[in-house]
């Protein structure tokens, strides 16, 4: 057995770290070093961790003691915010009634119920849902299912994906290859056959509130990848209806319509990312509910559990299922040989099925329509702060553009985001830019004290 270091714990608290102990303890690097974190400069965190104990409502409680105000609705998956006591029963519940049930070949009735409730809230046309473990995998089953689809058709040389500039599809095989964020692609080399979109983050657009005017044109790009690839190798186009970690980039008007008519015009699907979109951020159930636009397929995650549960989920059209079916040969064999173990689960299944009933219970979507233009004024109010270049804002969701210093674009965010933490703020940084995302249930006053502090840190860089 190997030796555990328990010099972590401080010398009053006897028994198993607990998070109430949580707030004398001084962390040993060793003890933090086993734990290889994700997506975050390990050494940086270890030299100083920002540990979180607690959460309820809009508030994190940290190890030493302190709340810190959630901007970003934990990784936009907290809409309704924390440990709301309605999800946590249903888990219970459920964990204590069946906690697990095999997801191949076997199922159990809220998988269907949760089925039945996501094809309810979506847009017309998206009848079938698949289920996943979370946002990447539900990228990557959504790129498996389009080229599985054309194969079905008789059309198997249709394998390329068009990605775009800015995007994120989350970080497996697909999915990292699709994205379009150059940090997150350079450390793997290829996987998939892909080509990428321009992103429509121009400057010409710079400080626009809600969807920007100019850029409509940036969609008839597809039809130049088309001439390049032709369409009789081309699978599908995947795009977020807006880039949330690509830094907030809304669509232009029209942008979105005309990548659908151009999809449609090719035998192209279209697969519309609503990892972030979903389930509120945009004040619809969806992203494209919101701006009118309906995918072939729509991958969700994040918000589609309150972020309580680990869960993903890729919707289709009735086509593309009843092709799988009408292909799958004798009854008894598998369709679509793809599927998760935890696909379905039904801890899962349960949370996802409070969380969304809170957000109907609740009328959410008008408290988010009510709440959009205040945070949109307040976001914009950074207008002319030191460092700011651009502000973009749709729904509950912030970019903030941050110039750089020389050479390191994501470094002054990063001074922002934890000089932000150390006053009691939590706020996103990635790139060059800042983002928000508050809970659906932020306050008025709770925006105009984030902001007020954003606008307090950076000028004080
Ligand atoms: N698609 C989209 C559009 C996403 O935003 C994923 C897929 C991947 O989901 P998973 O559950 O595998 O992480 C995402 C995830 C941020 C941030 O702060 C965004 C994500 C994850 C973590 C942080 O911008 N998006
Ligand atoms: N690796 C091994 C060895 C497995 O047996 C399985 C699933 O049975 C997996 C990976 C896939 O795991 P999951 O279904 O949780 O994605």
């Amino acid at each position: 057995m190997k030796r555990i270091d328990h010099q972590h714990l401080s010398p009053e608290s006897a028994g198993p770290p607990h998070a109430l102990d949580e707030q004398t303890r001084p962390y040993s690097k060793e003890w933090l070093n086993a734990y290889w974190m994700p997506y975050t400069g390990n050494r940086d965190f270890k030299s100083k961790p920002r540990m979180l104990v607690s959460a309820k409502g809009c508030y994190y409680t940290t190890s030493d003691g302190r709340q810190v105000l959630d901007g970003l609705s934990g990784m936009w998956t907290s809409g309704l915010g924390h440990c709301r006591q309605e999800i946590t029963q249903a888990i219970v519940k459920q964990c204590s009634t069946l906690d697990l049930s095999p997801s191949f070949q076997f199922s159990q009735p809220l998988a269907f119920e949760l089925a039945n409730k996501l094809v309810e809230l979506t847009p017309e046309g998206l009848d079938h849902v698949f289920f996943t473990g979370s946002g990447s995998e539900s990228a990557d089953t959504s790129l498996k299912m389009a080229r599985a689809y054309w194969r079905l058709k008789g059309k198997a040389s249709k394998t390329r994906f068009i990605g775009r500039e800015k995007g994120y599809h989350g970080v497996n095989f697909g999915g990292y290859a699709v994205g379009g964020m150059a940090a997150n692609r350079k450390m793997f080399g290829q996987s998939v056959e892909v080509d990428h979109l321009p992103h429509t983050q121009l400057a010409s657009n710079a400080f626009s509130k809600g969807m920007p005017k100019n850029g409509v044109e940036l969609a008839d790009e597809l039809t130049r990848l088309i001439g390049l690839h032709d369409a009789s190798n081309i699978a599908a186009v995947i795009i977020e209806p807006f880039s949330g970690s690509g830094g907030v980039v809304v669509p232009p008007e029209g942008y979105l319509q005309r990548i659908r008519d151009i999809c449609s015009a090719n035998n192209i699907l279209l697969i519309f990312d609503e990892v972030i979109t979903g389930f509120g951020r945009c004040g619809a159930y969806t992203g494209a509910q919101a701006f009118g636009v309906t995918p072939d397929i729509m991958n969700v995650a994040k918000q589609i559990t309150n972020g309580v549960q680990p869960m993903g989920a890729v919707l289709t059209k009735a086509d593309l299922y009843q092709t799988f079916m009408e292909h799958g040969g004798p009854d008894y064999l598998v369709e679509f040989a793809h599927g998760y173990t935890y696909s379905a689960h039904p801890v899962a299944c349960a949370a996802a099925l409070a969380a969304l009933d809170l957000l109907v219970r609740d009328n959410m979507m008008e408290q988010i329509n009510a709440l959009a233009p205040y945070f949109e004024n307040a976001v914009h109010s950074l207008r002319g702060v030191k460092h700011v270049v651009d502000i973009r804002n749709y729904g509950l969701a912030c970019g903030i553009s941050i110039d750089h210093h020389p050479g390191e674009p994501a470094k002054r965010p990063y001074e922002i985001a934890m000089k932000m933490y150390d006053k009691g703020f939590y706020v996103r940084y990635g790139g060059d830019t800042i983002q928000l995302a508050p809970p659906f249930i932020m306050t008025r006053a709770q925006i105009d004290s984030l902001i007020n502090a954003l606008a307090e840190t950076i000028n004080s860089l």
